[in-house]
């Protein structure tokens, strides 16, 4: 568990670094410390391997926040290929309304699609609701992830 500022703490995976890990752990945390905003910020890939853990947080009535980082491709996998100068293969997924797909479970949703609308969205009165909340957020596929410093970061990290 990592300290963040002075808001409060965040939690990584360290070990294995297995993809979907924040999805199930963050419902976890969230049922074991209720009083404590939880915001779990995952991928578009990952979510698609273990999102529908979120239907525990519905079941569960628990005001998990849930941000899928929408680049419709396995992001690492894209900019660690073209990065390294390695053949282009294997990382785009499907365009996927996960807005609708959170409806369809009766799932609070929306779409943010600039960092302006992000930076309006009212978290507290999310914290507060009786379920889960999901955010599909656009982000810009070509923009290159800082990978060199979660590198840097997992290698001096506790
Ligand atoms: C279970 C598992 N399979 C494969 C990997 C290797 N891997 C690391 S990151 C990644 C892509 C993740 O894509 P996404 O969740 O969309 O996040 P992004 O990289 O776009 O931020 C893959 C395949 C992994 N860490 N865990």
């Amino acid at each position: 568990m990592q300290r963040c500022n002075d808001q409060g703490y965040y939690r990584i995976a360290m070990g294995y670094g297995s993809m979907g890990w924040a999805i199930g752990s963050s419902i976890g945390s969230l049922v074991a410390n209720p009083t404590a905003p939880h915001v779990c910020i995952t991928g578009d890939g990952s979510y698609l391997m273990s999102g529908q853990e979120l239907t525990v947080a519905l079941e569960q009535r628990i005001p998990l926040v849930m941000i899928i980082l929408n680049d419709s491709a396995l992001g690492m996998v894209k900019h660690g290929q073209r990065l390294g100068g390695a053949e282009q293969i294997g990382f785009t997924l499907p365009v996927i309304d996960y807005g609708a797909m959170a409806s369809s479970m009766g799932i609070e949703s929306f779409t943010i699609a600039s960092i302006d609308a992000l930076e309006q969205v009212e978290f507290d009165e999310l914290f507060a609701r009786q379920g889960p909340t999901l955010i599909d957020v656009k982000i810009d596929p070509e923009e290159e992830p800082p990978m060199g410093e979660r590198i840097k970061g997992l290698a001096t990290s506790k």
